[in-house]
Protein backbone atom coordinates (compact mmCIF):
# COMPACT_ATOMS: atom_id res chain seq x y z
CA UNK A 1 0.00 0.00 0.00
CA UNK A 2 2.74 2.05 1.15
CA UNK A 3 4.79 1.33 -1.67
CA UNK A 4 1.68 2.04 -4.13
CA UNK A 5 0.98 5.55 -2.82
CA UNK A 6 4.86 6.19 -3.06
CA UNK A 7 4.89 5.06 -7.19
CA UNK A 8 1.58 7.15 -7.32
CA UNK A 9 3.38 10.26 -6.25
CA UNK A 10 6.70 9.40 -8.55
CA UNK A 11 4.34 9.53 -11.85
CA UNK A 12 2.50 12.43 -10.08
CA UNK A 13 5.63 14.37 -9.57
CA UNK A 14 8.16 12.76 -12.38
CA UNK A 15 10.17 14.81 -14.57
CA UNK A 16 9.63 13.51 -17.98
CA UNK A 17 12.97 14.73 -19.03
CA UNK A 18 14.87 12.61 -16.80
CA UNK A 19 13.19 9.27 -18.55
CA UNK A 20 14.62 10.39 -22.20
CA UNK A 21 17.78 9.06 -23.61
CA UNK A 22 20.73 10.44 -22.34
CA UNK A 23 21.92 12.05 -25.16
CA UNK A 24 18.47 13.57 -26.02
CA UNK A 25 18.37 14.76 -22.36
CA UNK A 26 21.40 16.39 -22.20
CA UNK A 27 20.16 18.70 -25.25
CA UNK A 28 17.45 20.43 -23.98
CA UNK A 29 19.05 22.94 -22.12
CA UNK A 30 20.80 23.76 -25.48
CA UNK A 31 17.50 24.05 -26.55
CA UNK A 32 15.74 25.91 -24.59
CA UNK A 33 18.52 28.69 -24.57
CA UNK A 34 18.24 28.56 -28.23
CA UNK A 35 14.32 29.10 -27.94
CA UNK A 36 15.05 31.68 -25.88
CA UNK A 37 17.73 33.06 -27.77
CA UNK A 38 15.55 34.15 -31.13
CA UNK A 39 12.81 35.26 -29.00
CA UNK A 40 14.20 38.48 -27.34
CA UNK A 41 10.49 39.36 -26.96
CA UNK A 42 10.05 36.78 -24.32
CA UNK A 43 12.82 38.58 -22.38
CA UNK A 44 10.90 41.62 -22.51
CA UNK A 45 11.38 43.68 -19.21
CA UNK A 46 7.34 44.83 -19.27
CA UNK A 47 6.57 41.11 -18.53
CA UNK A 48 6.58 39.94 -14.94
CA UNK A 49 4.78 37.71 -12.46
CA UNK A 50 3.90 40.83 -10.76
CA UNK A 51 2.27 42.17 -13.88
CA UNK A 52 0.32 39.02 -14.68
CA UNK A 53 -0.66 38.76 -10.67
CA UNK A 54 -2.53 42.17 -11.02
CA UNK A 55 -3.92 41.41 -14.43
CA UNK A 56 -5.13 37.81 -12.94
CA UNK A 57 -6.78 39.73 -10.10
CA UNK A 58 -8.70 42.02 -12.32
CA UNK A 59 -9.99 39.15 -14.32
CA UNK A 60 -10.64 37.22 -10.75
CA UNK A 61 -13.17 39.93 -10.36
CA UNK A 62 -15.06 41.09 -13.78
CA UNK A 63 -15.31 37.52 -14.54
CA UNK A 64 -17.24 36.08 -11.52
CA UNK A 65 -19.31 39.07 -11.66
CA UNK A 66 -20.03 38.54 -15.96
CA UNK A 67 -20.42 34.89 -14.88
CA UNK A 68 -23.14 35.98 -11.74
CA UNK A 69 -24.92 38.49 -13.99
CA UNK A 70 -25.59 36.29 -16.85
CA UNK A 71 -26.64 33.56 -14.70
CA UNK A 72 -29.48 35.87 -12.99
CA UNK A 73 -30.31 36.35 -17.07
CA UNK A 74 -30.22 32.95 -17.89
CA UNK A 75 -32.84 31.82 -14.49
CA UNK A 76 -34.92 34.66 -15.37
CA UNK A 77 -35.62 32.97 -18.46
CA UNK A 78 -35.76 29.60 -17.97
CA UNK A 79 -36.44 29.63 -14.40
CA UNK A 80 -36.53 26.27 -12.31
CA UNK A 81 -38.84 25.64 -9.48
CA UNK A 82 -36.60 27.20 -6.97
CA UNK A 83 -36.51 30.04 -8.71
CA UNK A 84 -38.36 33.08 -8.49
CA UNK A 85 -37.85 37.07 -9.86
CA UNK A 86 -39.40 39.67 -8.47
CA UNK A 87 -41.05 42.14 -10.04
CA UNK A 88 -39.29 44.82 -8.02
CA UNK A 89 -36.83 46.99 -7.50
CA UNK A 90 -37.91 48.12 -11.10
CA UNK A 91 -34.78 48.44 -12.00
CA UNK A 92 -32.72 45.97 -11.21
CA UNK A 93 -32.64 43.70 -13.92
CA UNK A 94 -31.61 46.75 -16.53
CA UNK A 95 -28.46 46.90 -14.00
CA UNK A 96 -27.64 43.46 -13.43
CA UNK A 97 -27.75 42.91 -17.45
CA UNK A 98 -25.93 46.38 -18.38
CA UNK A 99 -23.33 45.32 -15.71
CA UNK A 100 -22.93 41.82 -17.39
CA UNK A 101 -22.28 43.15 -20.71
CA UNK A 102 -20.00 45.96 -18.89
CA UNK A 103 -17.95 43.32 -17.20
CA UNK A 104 -17.93 41.49 -20.44
CA UNK A 105 -16.45 43.84 -22.72
CA UNK A 106 -14.19 45.58 -19.64
CA UNK A 107 -13.03 42.08 -19.87
CA UNK A 108 -11.44 41.95 -23.49
CA UNK A 109 -8.51 44.19 -23.05
CA UNK A 110 -7.54 42.60 -19.02
CA UNK A 111 -8.17 39.01 -21.08
CA UNK A 112 -5.85 40.25 -23.90
CA UNK A 113 -3.01 41.77 -21.64
CA UNK A 114 -3.08 38.73 -19.63
CA UNK A 115 -2.61 36.28 -22.15
CA UNK A 116 0.08 38.62 -23.08
CA UNK A 117 1.99 38.43 -20.68
CA UNK A 118 2.11 34.92 -20.04
CA UNK A 119 2.62 33.86 -23.78
CA UNK A 120 6.23 33.00 -23.48
CA UNK A 121 5.20 30.24 -21.47
CA UNK A 122 3.30 28.80 -24.67
CA UNK A 123 7.08 27.61 -25.35
CA UNK A 124 8.01 26.11 -21.78
CA UNK A 125 10.48 23.94 -22.25
CA UNK A 126 10.27 21.01 -21.46
CA UNK A 127 6.24 21.12 -22.27
CA UNK A 128 5.19 18.66 -19.60
CA UNK A 129 7.40 18.34 -16.46
CA UNK A 130 4.95 15.74 -14.59
CA UNK A 131 1.36 14.55 -14.21
CA UNK A 132 0.24 17.23 -12.17
CA UNK A 133 1.78 19.73 -14.54
CA UNK A 134 0.20 18.68 -17.51
CA UNK A 135 -3.27 18.93 -15.62
CA UNK A 136 -2.36 22.50 -14.65
CA UNK A 137 -1.31 23.50 -18.41
CA UNK A 138 -4.71 21.41 -19.93
CA UNK A 139 -6.78 23.64 -17.59
CA UNK A 140 -5.16 27.09 -18.69
CA UNK A 141 -5.84 25.79 -22.67
CA UNK A 142 -9.30 25.21 -21.68
CA UNK A 143 -9.65 28.47 -19.38
CA UNK A 144 -8.21 30.14 -22.43
CA UNK A 145 -10.64 28.69 -24.85
CA UNK A 146 -13.63 29.17 -23.06
CA UNK A 147 -12.82 32.51 -22.21
CA UNK A 148 -12.04 34.01 -25.28
CA UNK A 149 -15.24 32.31 -26.97
CA UNK A 150 -17.27 33.74 -24.46
CA UNK A 151 -16.42 37.00 -24.86
CA UNK A 152 -16.00 36.83 -28.67
CA UNK A 153 -19.97 34.75 -28.88
CA UNK A 154 -20.88 37.69 -26.33
CA UNK A 155 -20.04 40.44 -28.90
CA UNK A 156 -21.30 38.80 -31.76
CA UNK A 157 -24.49 38.69 -29.93
CA UNK A 158 -24.35 42.42 -28.98
CA UNK A 159 -23.42 43.47 -32.61
CA UNK A 160 -26.32 41.21 -33.93
CA UNK A 161 -24.05 39.09 -36.16
CA UNK A 162 -24.81 36.05 -36.26
CA UNK A 163 -23.01 34.30 -39.60
CA UNK A 164 -19.72 33.00 -37.54
CA UNK A 165 -21.92 31.75 -34.74
CA UNK A 166 -23.46 28.59 -37.07
CA UNK A 167 -24.84 27.39 -33.15
CA UNK A 168 -27.24 28.28 -30.77
CA UNK A 169 -26.24 31.63 -29.35
CA UNK A 170 -27.74 31.12 -25.95
CA UNK A 171 -27.28 27.34 -25.31
CA UNK A 172 -23.52 27.59 -26.61
CA UNK A 173 -22.67 31.08 -24.51
CA UNK A 174 -24.68 29.45 -20.72
CA UNK A 175 -22.67 25.99 -21.10
CA UNK A 176 -19.33 27.28 -22.19
CA UNK A 177 -19.42 29.72 -18.79
CA UNK A 178 -19.85 27.04 -16.42
CA UNK A 179 -16.85 25.63 -18.37
CA UNK A 180 -14.94 28.66 -18.25
CA UNK A 181 -15.91 29.31 -14.48
CA UNK A 182 -14.55 26.19 -13.87
CA UNK A 183 -12.02 26.40 -15.33
CA UNK A 184 -10.75 30.00 -13.57
CA UNK A 185 -11.63 28.11 -10.10
CA UNK A 186 -9.05 25.70 -10.62
CA UNK A 187 -6.24 28.00 -12.17
CA UNK A 188 -6.79 29.99 -9.19
CA UNK A 189 -6.23 27.52 -6.64
CA UNK A 190 -3.12 26.33 -8.29
CA UNK A 191 -1.64 29.99 -9.23
CA UNK A 192 -3.00 31.07 -5.85
CA UNK A 193 0.62 30.60 -4.00
CA UNK A 194 2.55 32.09 -7.22
CA UNK A 195 0.33 35.71 -7.09
CA UNK A 196 0.51 35.88 -2.86
CA UNK A 197 4.73 35.49 -3.54
CA UNK A 198 4.62 37.64 -6.58
CA UNK A 199 2.89 40.23 -4.78
CA UNK A 200 4.47 39.97 -1.72
CA UNK A 201 8.06 40.45 -2.64
CA UNK A 202 9.26 43.97 -2.48
CA UNK A 203 8.60 45.52 -5.95
CA UNK A 204 12.64 46.53 -6.31
CA UNK A 205 13.33 43.17 -5.64
CA UNK A 206 15.69 42.25 -8.78
CA UNK A 207 14.54 38.78 -10.56
CA UNK A 208 11.09 38.95 -10.59
CA UNK A 209 11.35 41.35 -13.94
CA UNK A 210 9.48 44.42 -14.49
CA UNK A 211 10.84 47.45 -13.06
CA UNK A 212 8.07 49.64 -11.13
CA UNK A 213 8.22 51.72 -13.75
CA UNK A 214 7.12 49.88 -16.43
CA UNK A 215 4.72 47.74 -14.47
CA UNK A 216 2.53 50.60 -13.46
CA UNK A 217 2.89 51.51 -17.29
CA UNK A 218 1.26 48.06 -18.09
CA UNK A 219 -1.13 48.50 -15.53
CA UNK A 220 -2.10 52.11 -16.48
CA UNK A 221 -2.72 51.48 -19.86
CA UNK A 222 -5.01 48.87 -19.46
CA UNK A 223 -6.53 50.27 -16.95
CA UNK A 224 -7.16 53.35 -20.00
CA UNK A 225 -8.15 50.69 -22.08
CA UNK A 226 -11.14 49.21 -19.62
CA UNK A 227 -12.19 52.73 -19.13
CA UNK A 228 -12.18 53.92 -23.07
CA UNK A 229 -14.12 50.99 -23.96
CA UNK A 230 -16.85 51.22 -20.85
CA UNK A 231 -17.03 55.24 -21.24
CA UNK A 232 -17.66 54.24 -24.66
CA UNK A 233 -20.61 51.41 -24.52
CA UNK A 234 -22.38 51.63 -21.03
CA UNK A 235 -24.30 54.81 -22.65
CA UNK A 236 -26.38 52.25 -24.11
CA UNK A 237 -27.91 51.47 -21.28
CA UNK A 238 -26.90 54.73 -18.56
CA UNK A 239 -28.01 57.47 -20.09
CA UNK A 240 -26.05 60.12 -18.80
CA UNK A 241 -23.12 58.49 -20.69
CA UNK A 242 -25.51 58.51 -23.89
CA UNK A 243 -23.30 61.11 -25.91
CA UNK A 244 -19.98 58.82 -25.52
CA UNK A 245 -22.20 56.28 -26.44
CA UNK A 246 -19.60 55.39 -30.24
CA UNK A 247 -18.93 51.48 -29.59
CA UNK A 248 -22.13 50.27 -28.31
CA UNK A 249 -24.25 49.05 -31.36
CA UNK A 250 -27.33 50.40 -30.31
CA UNK A 251 -28.80 54.09 -29.85
CA UNK A 252 -31.98 53.10 -27.84
CA UNK A 253 -33.98 56.07 -28.59
CA UNK A 254 -33.53 56.16 -32.19
CA UNK A 255 -36.59 54.42 -33.41
CA UNK A 256 -40.66 54.71 -34.17
CA UNK A 257 -41.70 56.69 -30.54
CA UNK A 258 -38.19 57.53 -30.01
CA UNK A 259 -37.39 53.80 -28.57
CA UNK A 260 -35.29 51.28 -30.75
CA UNK A 261 -36.34 48.10 -32.13
CA UNK A 262 -35.37 45.13 -31.40
CA UNK A 263 -37.32 43.18 -33.99
CA UNK A 264 -39.47 44.48 -36.82
CA UNK A 265 -42.82 43.94 -37.46
CA UNK A 266 -41.56 42.81 -41.31
CA UNK A 267 -39.03 40.51 -39.72
CA UNK A 268 -41.58 38.82 -37.76
CA UNK A 269 -44.11 38.56 -40.48
CA UNK A 270 -46.79 40.30 -38.56
CA UNK A 271 -49.11 42.75 -40.36
CA UNK A 272 -51.71 45.02 -39.22
CA UNK A 273 -54.83 43.81 -38.15
CA UNK A 274 -57.54 46.05 -36.84
CA UNK A 275 -60.68 44.79 -37.61
CA UNK A 276 -59.85 41.34 -37.54
CA UNK A 277 -57.63 41.50 -34.62
CA UNK A 278 -59.15 39.36 -31.42
CA UNK A 279 -57.35 38.79 -28.05
CA UNK A 280 -58.17 35.43 -26.93
CA UNK A 281 -57.77 34.82 -22.97
CA UNK A 282 -57.92 31.09 -21.86
CA UNK A 283 -58.50 31.39 -17.82
CA UNK A 284 -61.53 29.74 -16.06
CA UNK A 285 -64.01 31.72 -17.82
CA UNK A 286 -62.23 32.21 -21.02
CA UNK A 287 -62.80 35.50 -22.75
CA UNK A 288 -62.25 37.04 -26.52
CA UNK A 289 -61.68 40.87 -27.09
CA UNK A 290 -62.10 42.96 -29.78
CA UNK A 291 -59.95 45.85 -29.86
CA UNK A 292 -62.54 48.48 -29.46
CA UNK A 293 -63.85 46.18 -26.08
CA UNK A 294 -59.54 46.21 -25.06
CA UNK A 295 -59.45 49.70 -25.64
CA UNK A 296 -62.22 50.32 -23.48
CA UNK A 297 -61.28 48.70 -20.25
CA UNK A 298 -59.86 50.61 -17.29
CA UNK A 299 -56.06 51.70 -18.43
CA UNK A 300 -53.09 53.06 -16.49
CA UNK A 301 -49.85 54.96 -17.41
CA UNK A 302 -46.81 53.50 -15.88
CA UNK A 303 -43.16 54.42 -17.00
CA UNK A 304 -40.81 51.64 -17.37
CA UNK A 305 -37.70 50.39 -18.81
CA UNK A 306 -37.51 47.87 -22.07
CA UNK A 307 -33.93 46.33 -20.97
CA UNK A 308 -32.66 43.72 -23.63
CA UNK A 309 -30.33 40.97 -22.84
CA UNK A 310 -28.20 42.63 -25.50
CA UNK A 311 -27.49 45.56 -22.60
CA UNK A 312 -29.57 48.24 -24.16
CA UNK A 313 -32.36 49.89 -22.46
CA UNK A 314 -34.77 52.66 -22.86
CA UNK A 315 -37.59 54.08 -20.94
CA UNK A 316 -40.80 54.77 -21.83
CA UNK A 317 -44.10 55.89 -21.17
CA UNK A 318 -46.66 52.75 -20.99
CA UNK A 319 -50.56 53.00 -21.31
CA UNK A 320 -52.55 50.20 -21.40
CA UNK A 321 -54.40 47.89 -19.48
CA UNK A 322 -53.30 46.00 -15.91
CA UNK A 323 -52.70 42.57 -16.59
CA UNK A 324 -54.32 41.93 -13.33
CA UNK A 325 -57.37 43.13 -14.35
CA UNK A 326 -57.19 41.08 -17.38
CA UNK A 327 -56.68 37.69 -14.96
CA UNK A 328 -59.49 39.06 -12.64
CA UNK A 329 -62.04 38.96 -15.76
CA UNK A 330 -61.18 35.66 -17.02
CA UNK A 331 -61.48 34.34 -12.84
CA UNK A 332 -57.86 33.40 -13.13
CA UNK A 333 -56.64 32.16 -9.36
CA UNK A 334 -54.43 34.59 -7.32
CA UNK A 335 -50.62 33.25 -7.69
CA UNK A 336 -51.31 32.17 -11.63
CA UNK A 337 -49.05 32.74 -14.05
CA UNK A 338 -49.81 34.05 -17.82
CA UNK A 339 -48.62 32.33 -21.19
CA UNK A 340 -48.28 35.37 -23.45
CA UNK A 341 -48.49 34.70 -27.27
CA UNK A 342 -48.23 36.93 -30.32
CA UNK A 343 -49.21 37.00 -34.32
CA UNK A 344 -46.13 36.15 -35.36
CA UNK A 345 -46.12 32.39 -36.53
CA UNK A 346 -42.32 31.22 -36.12
CA UNK A 347 -39.19 32.31 -34.02
CA UNK A 348 -38.04 31.91 -30.34
CA UNK A 349 -39.11 34.73 -28.59
CA UNK A 350 -42.82 34.51 -30.28
CA UNK A 351 -44.13 33.18 -26.69
CA UNK A 352 -43.40 33.84 -23.27
CA UNK A 353 -44.81 33.05 -19.63
CA UNK A 354 -44.96 35.82 -17.57
CA UNK A 355 -44.15 34.90 -13.65
CA UNK A 356 -46.49 35.06 -10.92
CA UNK A 357 -45.02 37.98 -9.37
CA UNK A 358 -45.01 40.19 -12.63
CA UNK A 359 -48.57 38.81 -13.17
CA UNK A 360 -49.66 40.65 -9.19
CA UNK A 361 -47.91 43.31 -9.96
CA UNK A 362 -50.37 46.65 -10.71
CA UNK A 363 -47.67 48.03 -13.31
CA UNK A 364 -47.87 45.19 -15.43
CA UNK A 365 -49.80 46.33 -18.54
CA UNK A 366 -50.81 44.85 -21.75
CA UNK A 367 -49.51 48.54 -22.86
CA UNK A 368 -51.66 49.67 -26.34
CA UNK A 369 -49.90 53.04 -26.06
CA UNK A 370 -46.50 54.84 -25.67
CA UNK A 371 -45.57 58.25 -25.15
CA UNK A 372 -48.35 59.19 -25.90
CA UNK A 373 -49.37 57.50 -29.03
CA UNK A 374 -50.92 54.31 -30.14
CA UNK A 375 -48.39 51.47 -30.38
CA UNK A 376 -45.92 51.93 -33.65
CA UNK A 377 -46.71 48.12 -35.36
CA UNK A 378 -43.08 47.72 -34.81
CA UNK A 379 -43.75 48.03 -31.17
CA UNK A 380 -46.12 45.46 -30.88
CA UNK A 381 -49.45 47.46 -32.40
CA UNK A 382 -51.85 46.66 -31.48
CA UNK A 383 -50.90 45.86 -27.92
CA UNK A 384 -47.60 44.33 -26.21
CA UNK A 385 -46.69 42.90 -22.44
CA UNK A 386 -44.79 45.75 -20.38
CA UNK A 387 -44.09 44.91 -16.54
CA UNK A 388 -41.22 46.35 -14.14
CA UNK A 389 -37.89 44.55 -13.65
CA UNK A 390 -38.20 41.97 -16.50
CA UNK A 391 -36.18 41.13 -19.58
CA UNK A 392 -36.87 42.61 -22.68
CA UNK A 393 -37.00 38.83 -24.25
CA UNK A 394 -39.89 38.26 -22.46
CA UNK A 395 -41.68 41.46 -23.05
CA UNK A 396 -44.08 39.82 -26.23
CA UNK A 397 -44.67 42.32 -28.65
CA UNK A 398 -47.99 41.63 -31.02
CA UNK A 399 -50.30 39.61 -28.18
CA UNK A 400 -53.12 37.94 -29.39
CA UNK A 401 -53.32 34.90 -26.71
CA UNK A 402 -53.39 35.22 -22.94
CA UNK A 403 -53.09 31.45 -21.52
CA UNK A 404 -53.33 31.49 -17.42
CA UNK A 405 -51.25 28.74 -16.01
CA UNK A 406 -51.38 27.48 -12.52
N1 LIG B 1 -43.43 38.70 -30.55
C1 LIG B 1 -42.21 39.14 -30.20
N2 LIG B 1 -42.06 39.96 -29.15
C2 LIG B 1 -40.83 40.43 -28.79
C3 LIG B 1 -39.67 40.02 -29.49
C4 LIG B 1 -39.85 39.14 -30.60
O1 LIG B 1 -38.87 38.75 -31.26
N3 LIG B 1 -41.11 38.72 -30.91
N4 LIG B 1 -38.44 40.51 -29.09
C5 LIG B 1 -38.32 40.88 -27.67
C6 LIG B 1 -37.05 41.53 -27.35
S1 LIG B 1 -35.66 40.57 -27.42
C7 LIG B 1 -36.98 42.83 -26.90
S2 LIG B 1 -35.54 43.49 -26.32
C8 LIG B 1 -38.17 43.69 -26.90
C9 LIG B 1 -37.85 44.99 -27.59
O2 LIG B 1 -38.98 45.78 -27.73
P1 LIG B 1 -39.01 46.92 -28.84
O3 LIG B 1 -38.67 46.28 -30.17
O4 LIG B 1 -40.37 47.51 -28.80
O5 LIG B 1 -37.94 47.91 -28.43
O6 LIG B 1 -39.27 43.07 -27.54
C10 LIG B 1 -39.48 41.74 -27.19
N5 LIG B 1 -40.73 41.27 -27.73
MO1 LIG C 1 -34.00 41.69 -26.36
Amino acid sequence: MVRRAGRLRTLWTADPVSLLPRPIRDRVPAVTALIRDRMPEFRSPLRSTRVTSWLGIALAITFPVCFATGLVSHLIQHPPSWFDWPSAPTQLYRVTQGVHIATGIATVPILLAKLWSVYPKLFEWPPVRNLAHLLSRLSVFVLIGAALAQVTTGILNIARWYPPMPFFFTVAHHWLAWIAIGALLVHIAVQLPTVRTALARRPADPGEGAHPVHRRGVLGAVGAAVGVVTLVSVGQTFRPLSRLDLLAPRRPDIGPQHLTVNKSAVEAGVTRADDRYRLHIDGPRPRVLTLAELAALPHRTVALPIACVEGWSATGHWTGVPIRHLLALVGAPAGSRLRVESAQRGGLYRAATLPAAHCRDPRSLLALRLNGAELDLDHGYPCRVIAPNLPGVLQTKWVDRLVVLP
